[in-house]
Formats: structure tokens, sequence, C-alpha cells
């Protein structure tokens, strides 16, 4: 049995009829309790009253990141500071960090959406699951180790930190999943090769999110750990991790619609794009007590589809996501995301997924190189190998991007390894 059948398979009406209540619900919250969207609304005419359906959203105006910000620390919170339970806070690389906070109500929410993505991913209360993010301000850890008791699961809570000591213990407990990044899991895999463990462990599905990962890369994690890897996607602003997940048909990310309801916009004049169309994400929360969200414009870059999934879910679908318009590089006039690079390097053999790409600006023109993990057999071979190879991929990332790159190939296990969110990338024209 599904774990949440009743939540998760109802008709798209029955859900848009519950969307629409649950929406007039909180921008009434709002209005009533969050000077910004009070404000916000009363310069575009509108009253809470406006507001009747799920239909009624394109009504509302958006929320931003610099929103957040600009309210730092509390200024978006909707109820009184002593019914916050819990503090997350992402930090970025630039600017002040954005502040959430979270009642009771919905930190089980939270729980109870983590604990979904993981029986979506066939985990059940006889699973140990070992929770491998950032505990910490971050919402990785938390977040899923929440979920993954929620579930009834066994949860070792690891962290980030002590590859070694993470596959010991993954060895001796039987841990039977595994919830980090999909860079580190790369890592991860890497480390069990090294140790000859691969043969002792029993995981069976791992649960990746935080950054973007193409489904080839998916296939190669599967492959190499004989496991199920699942994509799990969600924001700290939003909730954290389970927002979406994606079941074993991969063909998409079930949203939580129950309790976000999504829209997909062009991010350049921010009308609604029809299904299937790539645009940006935005969301609103339906459910959320401490900081509710109207229309909140991610940056993440995906197309939505509302059919019925084979798994017999009605829940809408995302798209695997190909980066955030803000991750997207300019480089000579073209659009370039670090994803495509992860893409056309696995479709090759004798490359791995570690690359990292240096932006640069020389004589006032762009330069882009591509640093490459190759195989360590090409190190041994002639050099007529190695060049080989080196022009092979040139060729290869050039038909993907359509750009002259340089390429320079370096051994296994040369390029920093990254236990969060992996760094791909450094544009040095931002340092000039
Ligand atoms: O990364 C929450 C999370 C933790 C999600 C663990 C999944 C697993 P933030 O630090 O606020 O929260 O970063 C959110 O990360 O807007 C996306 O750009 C990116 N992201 C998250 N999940 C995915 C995914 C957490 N599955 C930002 N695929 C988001 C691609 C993802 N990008």
């Amino acid at each position: 049995m599904i774990w949440n059948e009743a939540k998760e398979c109802m008709s798209r009406d029955e859900l848009h009829h519950l969307q629409g209540k649950r929406l007039v619900k909180t921008v009434n919250h709002v209005y009533h309790n969050v000077e910004f969207y009070r404000k916000k609304m009363q310069s575009l005419g509108l009253e809470p009253g406006d507001i009747q359906t799920a239909d009624d959203i394109t009504k509302l105006p958006f929320t931003t990141k610099d929103d957040l910000r600009d309210t730092y620390p509390f200024g978006l919170f909707a109820v009184p500071q002593s019914e916050i339970v819990r503090i997350h806070a992402s930090s970025g690389t630039t600017g002040k960090a954005t502040v959430v906070g979270y009642t009771r109500h919905d930190i089980d929410v939270w729980s109870e959406c983590v604990a979904r993505a993981f029986t979506m991913a066939g985990l059940t209360k006889d699973d140990i699951i070992q929770v491998a993010y950032g505990y910490g301000l971050f919402t990785g850890g938390l977040g899923a180790h929440y979920g993954a008791e929620n579930l009834g699961a066994t949860v070792v809570p690891m962290s980030t930190g002590n590859t070694k000591k993470l596959v010991t213990m993954m060895k001796d407990f039987g841990a039977t999943a595994i919830a980090c990044t999909p860079s580190y899991l790369m890592h991860i895999a890497e480390t069990l090769e090294e140790m000859g463990d691969i043969p002792n462990i029993k995981l069976k599905a791992a649960i990746c999110g935080a950054e973007p990962w193409t489904d080839n890369m998916r296939k190669q994690i599967e492959e190499k750990l004989h496991i199920h890897a699942h994509d799990i996607y969600g924001l700290s602003e939003v909730m954290g991790p389970g927002v979406a997940c994606d079941c074993i048909y991969h063909k998409g990310l079930h949203v939580y619609e129950d309790h976000f309801l999504p829209e997909i916009v062009s991010a350049e004049t921010l009308k609604p794009l029809p299904e299937g169309e790539t645009g940006e994400l935005v969301f609103t929360t339906l459910t959320k007590e401490g900081i509710p969200l109207i229309r909140y414009r991610t940056k993440d870059l995906t197309s939505i589809s509302y059919g019925k999934c084979e798994c017999g879910r009605t829940l809408a679908r995302i798209s695997r996501f190909k980066g955030r318009s803000d991750d997207m590089l300019i480089i000579r006039g073209v659009n370039v995301f670090p994803s495509q690079i992860e893409a056309a390097l696995l479709e090759m053999s004798g490359t791995t997924p570690n690359y990292f790409m240096i932006v640069d600006r020389v004589n006032n023109l762009d330069t882009l190189e591509v640093q490459v993990e190759v195989e360590e057999r090409f190190f041994s071979d002639e050099i007529k190998e190695l060049e080989r190879l080196t022009k092979q991929i040139m060729h290869t990332i050039q038909q993907a991007i359509g750009l002259a790159v340089k390429v320079t190939l370096v051994e296994p296990k040369t390029l920093e390894r990254s236990m969060g969110k992996a760094v791909r990338v450094l544009d040095k024209r931002k340092l000039v």
C-alpha cells in the first residue's frame, strides 16, 4: 500500500478544491499578521476576500529572496516568536542570511512530507537510514532526520565530515538507505570501492538532493552501488527537503501539492507558462504557519506536468532541474549550465562526473577551461591516448554547449570532493 494514498492520489478536482480552501486561509493569515504582505496587497488594491479559489493565485504579488533579506531576520514571520520552535537559515554566498521559522505544526507537516518522500523511494519503518546531509542551520540534516523518524525507520544521524567512519558504520549497522547530496554519494561510492566494501553493504536506496544532478549520474550511482537513487527537492524558504520527490518510475518529481501550490512562470515576463514549458518555479505555501510565502520565486528552472503517473499518484510532476537561473553562466553570450557539462561527460567512457569549470576573461574575450578527472589507465598509457581523449572530450562538450573550450585532464581524485553542495565553477570574471 502507498503510505499516504489519500493525499497523493486524490482527483485533480478534489486537489484543486483543497488548494483553494487552504490558499484562502493562508492569504487571510498573512494579510492579518505580516505587514509586508498587507502593504503589498493594499498597494494592488487587493483584499483577502478577492481570493476565493486556487485560480485566483495570479492576482497575488510575488515574493523574492531579497524580500526575506530586507526583512531580516524575522520580518516575514506570521506568528509570535513564542510559537516558533525552530529556526533554520541559508547563508548564501553573498548578502545576509535568509532566516525561516517553524511552528510545531510546521515541523509536523515537514516531517510528514519527508516521510512521504522516503516512502516514494520504497522505504518503510524496517529500514535503517543514514542521514549524511549536514546538520545545523542547513535544512538537509534535521529535515531528513525528522522525516525518517516520522516514518518509524531507524535513523543514523551521521551528518558530514568523516567518510571512512560513515562507510564503516554503513557496513556494521547494515544501513539500507542513505540521504545525502548526489556529489557526496559519488565520493562515498569511491571510498567504498577503495575499501573493497561494496559487496559488504546492504544499501538499497539513496535519497539525494540539494543540488542539480543529471539522470545519467543517477544511473551511474545506481549501477555502482546496486541501489535505487531518488531525487528529492526542496528549499529552506519554502520548507526544506521534501517539497517534491521522484517515485520508482523516475519521470519527474511529484510535488506535495496539498501543501505547496506550484506555478511555472516566464522569468522575464513573470506570466504563467503552459504545461510542459520550462520556466521559473514559483511556490505558494498552503499550510505553513511560521513563515507562509506567497508566490515565492525559487529561481529554479523546470517544467510541470499534471498527467497521472504510472505509480498511481495524481500529484503534479516537475522535471529534473537543469539548474538555477542564477547558476547559469553567460560565456561569450552563450548560456551555459554546469549540468550540461556533467551530462556530456557521463555520455562518454573513461570520464567521471568529477569536473571543475574555470571561466576567465583574457583580452576582453571570455574563456572556459574544464578540468576533468579521467580513469587512471589514461595516464599510464601512451601520451597519444591522452591526447585523443582530450580532443574527444573537447568535441563532446563543444557540441553540448556550442562553445569552444579548453579541456585539461587530471588524475583520479585530484579535484576537491564535497560533502555538501558541490562547487563546480570558479568565475574569475567576478573577482576583478
Ligand atoms: O538544499 C534543501 C534540501 C536539502 C533539498 C536536502 C534536498 C535535500 P537550500 O539550501 O535552501 O535548501 O537550497 C535550495 O537547492 O532552490 C535548488 O536550487 C537546489 N536544490 C535543492 N534540491 C535540488 C534537487 C536545500 N533535487 C536550492 N535538484 C534550491 C536540483 C536542488 N537542485
